[in-house]
């Protein structure tokens, strides 16, 4: 099966100032599903996240709760960030934090390579800083607030926060230099940065011109030292963008970089521009490969507003996982959003997708096939030729739901699988087994129709298994799949040849839940 091409994907590193809301979930369920999915096509896969630990917002934090930066983040990481991955099931490779040692000495290497090479220069800056941004704004990323506490100052558009003005001596990247090489690599590679809405974005932000980048601070002292002036440390989105290559051996181990390198980067759109443009800006001046492409996704609103914790609209994943459970979790942001798009999320709508979708339509149609099976043929699965339809729809949806993906059309490739969903529960219906069941002489259609049946199920078990992996890896042993079910090559999901016995579902795979 394996093909060893190579996959690597990322999530962004997230900050520990507080906990994770469903806005990073999603992040990292879409990142998930698509290393799952490379993983069942046989891809070198490798999926990375982590925390970002550095910088003002962090120092800030710690400061106001009475504790160290590193203390603060040491129990962030461990109580909320690394048990986010179990509660959403995000089989991940690796996780990389800002303030390990393996970060830290690529950081100090890569800037000195730059600053050796005469990418960098010390200079003088003065501009407004959103802390919550990380990054100093132009005039146009700031509205005057003529309403509440901050009435009459100037806000960062995002996060509603009056800005700060700074003015450091500190060093700068010759990032003015890349602005034609960025605009061929927008210009050649036409999927470098997508969807369309956020390349047309990045392309217009660069074509007005890009000013040199100031990336180091000297007012504070969390962050790594720059290596060659211990009084300033590194600026901390240029410290958190190298965790991409310093957790694959930039450095100190060049094979695995060879093997990793370059990656995919899944990102929110508010922080498409820094790895479309400062990102591939680094990479370029340092001689390395450009990533091979960054998606940025929509925002999760709610109420209209992008969802966040500082504005106290963010949802904790476990509210949702604790009542639906991971697999609809991961099931509902994926098949409901857009993914490029911002969606909105609301309890009612949740409820009646997993009412509609998974209980009545996958769950139900799991329970019944597999009820009638023990029923009529005292579970042995009847070996019969598959009904020609359901053996051309099983193909068309694996090639399609397949295509899907490679266009990080997420939700299309759910749709594109619900389509055998609605099919078999139509074929269920329309070929009456029940009825089949009740005349001898129609013993052989049943037997054929209950083939046909399982062997969507176990097609569906295949390519459901990176968005579901709880449900499909259940529905795959109850009829009687070997081995675990992502095992089982996800691009021939409709090669399946099939178990010999099922054994009852004890529970539906998505029970319903009484409302509340
Ligand atoms: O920006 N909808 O970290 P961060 C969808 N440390 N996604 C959302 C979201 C929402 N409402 N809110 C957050 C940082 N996200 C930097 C990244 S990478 C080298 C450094 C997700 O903790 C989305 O992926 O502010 C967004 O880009 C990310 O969280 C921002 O996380």
């Amino acid at each position: 099966m394996p093909s060893g091409e190579s996959f690597y994907i990322t999530t962004p590193i997230f900050y520990v100032n507080d906990v994770p809301h469903i806005g990073h979930a999603y992040t990292e369920v879409a990142a998930d599903v698509l290393a799952r999915w490379h993983r069942q096509r046989g891809d070198d896969t490798w999926l990375l996240t982590g925390t970002d630990e550095h910088g003002q917002k962090i120092l800030r934090t710690a400061v106001a709760n009475d504790t160290t930066p590193q203390a603060w983040a040491d129990s962030l990481v461990e109580k909320a960030w690394k048990p986010l991955l179990e509660t959403i099931d995000i089989r991940n490779d690796d996780f990389i934090r800002t303030t390990e040692e393996r970060h830290e000495k690529a950081v100090a290497l890569f800037l000195q390579k730059l600053y050796d090479d005469g990418h960098i220069y010390s200079g003088e800056y003065e501009g407004y800083y959103c802390v919550g941004c990380e990054e100093y704004k132009q005039i146009d990323d700031l509205m005057e607030t003529p309403d509440g506490d901050y009435a009459g100052q100037l806000v960062c558009k995002i996060h509603g926060r009056p800005v700060e003005i700074l003015k450091e001596k500190n060093y700068f990247f010759r990032m003015s230099a890349f602005e034609k090489p960025l605009l061929d690599l927008y210009e050649s590679n036409p999927s470098f940065v997508q969807p369309a809405s956020v390349r047309n974005e990045i392309v217009q932000f660069v074509k007005q011109g890009l000013d040199d980048l100031s990336i180091s601070r000297s007012s504070f002292d969390w962050g790594v030292k720059v290596p060659w002036d211990d009084t300033h440390v590194v600026y901390v989105w240029f410290d958190a963008l190298l965790n991409y290559i310093s957790a694959i051996g930039y450095g100190v181990d060049d094979a695995e970089l060879e093997r990793r390198w370059p990656a995919v980067h899944l990102v929110g759109k508010d922080i498409a521009r820094f790895h479309a443009v400062i990102w591939p800006a680094m990479l370029m001046a340092a001689g390395l490969e450009v990533p091979r492409a960054v998606f940025g996704h929509g925002w999760l609103l709610v109420g209209g507003e992008k969802m966040s914790k500082s504005k106290l609209t963010g949802i904790a994943p476990a509210q949702i996982t604790d009542t639906f459970g991971s697999d609809a979790f991961r099931f509902y942001f994926l098949s409901a959003i857009t993914f490029g798009q911002d969606g909105s999320f609301s309890w009612e709508d949740l409820s009646a997708r997993y009412h509609a979708e998974l209980a009545n339509g996958f769950g139900n149609l799991a329970s019944r096939v597999i009820a009638m099976v023990t029923k009529y043929f005292d579970g042995e699965i009847p070996q019969a030729p598959v009904d020609e339809a359901i053996a051309v729809l099983v193909r068309e949806v694996t090639a399609s739901a397949n295509a899907a993906i490679d266009a990080f059309a997420i939700n299309e490739a759910i749709a594109h699988t619900w389509t055998l969903v609605d099919a078999l529960n139509l074929y269920i219906t329309e070929q009456e087994p029940w009825a089949l069941a009740k005349d001898p002489a129609q013993r052989e259609r049943l037997q054929q129709v209950l083939a046909t049946a399982v062997h969507g199920l176990g097609t569906l078990a295949i390519l459901l298994a990176p968005i579901l992996p709880r449900a499909s890896e259940r529905l795959w042993h109850a009829i009687g799949g070997e081995g675990p079910v992502d095992a089982r090559p996800i691009d021939h999901a409709f090669d399946w040849s099939g178990g010999t016995h099922v054994t009852p579902l004890e529970t539906s795979l998505f029970p319903r839940i009484e409302e509340d």
